[in-house]
């Protein structure tokens, strides 16, 4: 399982305005902290900035890199000028993830070179031309021609990971269930498979019970990354429980390592 800590997101307010005072240390931290805890990749989006999104993408990645060198970065914005500055900036060290592309022709042209030239990992969302997906059929249907568009530029479906894009139980009880029907039609595929998992529970209270039960649900499915607050600590806790259960943690060492770090619920 990849974990890419999403903490520092524009979303967020203490990161929009960290972003437009420009004290890096705040976003320095945040990212420390969710390396400590077991993230693998820092998610940077700056899609909400006051300001200018390439601009702020560039100075976030400069800062974070200028402080954690070979620090492996998952790149998270709709605009390609925005990835590609952020590309330009990064230097060689970690790795990289490129969040996202969508059926969408243009934004596919855009970044496919980009993703290849750079050696990133893809992620896609299953968004096609009619919008949201509903069922799982309708999700692999669309994994699957923007597998076909991009193997003809010859990128590597092992470095594409398809987003099957969870909405929430509360307004769509169905919905959860269609996304792990997905999951292994799209493997089926030879691509890989991530979720930002805090949409699941959006509008229920106690979300990490419902985060941690969907990440078990989904990893027993064949999920390969998730998107999620790594200071979590039950869905951590979960995250490390579930890579034992289905022998992704060879002899529980991560497991066994969490618990001596205090790190497990
Ligand atoms: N798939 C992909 N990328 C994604 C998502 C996804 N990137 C963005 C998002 N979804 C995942 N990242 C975050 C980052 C922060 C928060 C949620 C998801 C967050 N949300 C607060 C909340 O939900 O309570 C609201 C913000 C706030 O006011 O603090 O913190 O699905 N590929």
């Amino acid at each position: 399982l990849i974990i890419i800590g999403e903490r520092i997101n524009s979303t967020r307010a203490g990161i929009r305005e960290a972003i437009k005072a420009k004290k890096p240390d705040f976003l320095i931290d945040e990212a420390k902290k969710q390396l400590a805890c077991g993230a693998q990749f820092i998610d940077i989006n700056c899609a909400m900035s006051a300001t200018d999104e390439v601009q702020d993408i560039d100075w976030t990645v400069s800062v974070i890199q200028s402080a954690l060198p070979g620090v492996s970065i998952c790149l998270d914005s709709p605009n390609p000028l925005a990835i590609k500055r952020a590309l330009e900036v990064y230097k060689a060290g970690g790795e990289l993830f490129i969040n996202s592309i969508t059926a969408e022709e243009k934004r596919m042209a855009d970044i496919a070179p980009l993703a290849l030239k750079y050696d990133a990992k893809l992620i896609a969302l299953t968004m096609g031309a009619e919008g949201m997906p509903n069922s799982a059929e309708d999700r692999f249907a669309v994994a699957r021609s923007i597998m076909l568009k991009l193997s003809e530029t010859g990128f590597d479906a092992k470095r594409l990971y398809f987003d099957p894009l969870i909405r929430p139980v509360s307004t769509e009880p169905e919905q959860a269930k269609e996304v792990l029907r997905s999951i292994p039609m799209i493997k089926s595929l030879g691509a890989n498979t991530v979720c930002g998992l805090s949409n699941v529970s959006f509008g229920l209270p106690d979300r990490k019970v419902i985060n941690s039960a969907f990440l078990a649900m989904a990893l027993y499915a064949g999920l390969d990354a998730a998107i999620l607050d790594p200071t979590e600590k039950q869905v951590m806790s979960v995250a490390r429980a579930s890579a034992a259960i289905l022998s992704d943690d060879e002899y529980c060492a991560a497991y066994i390592g969490a618990f001596r770090e205090g790190r497990l619920v």
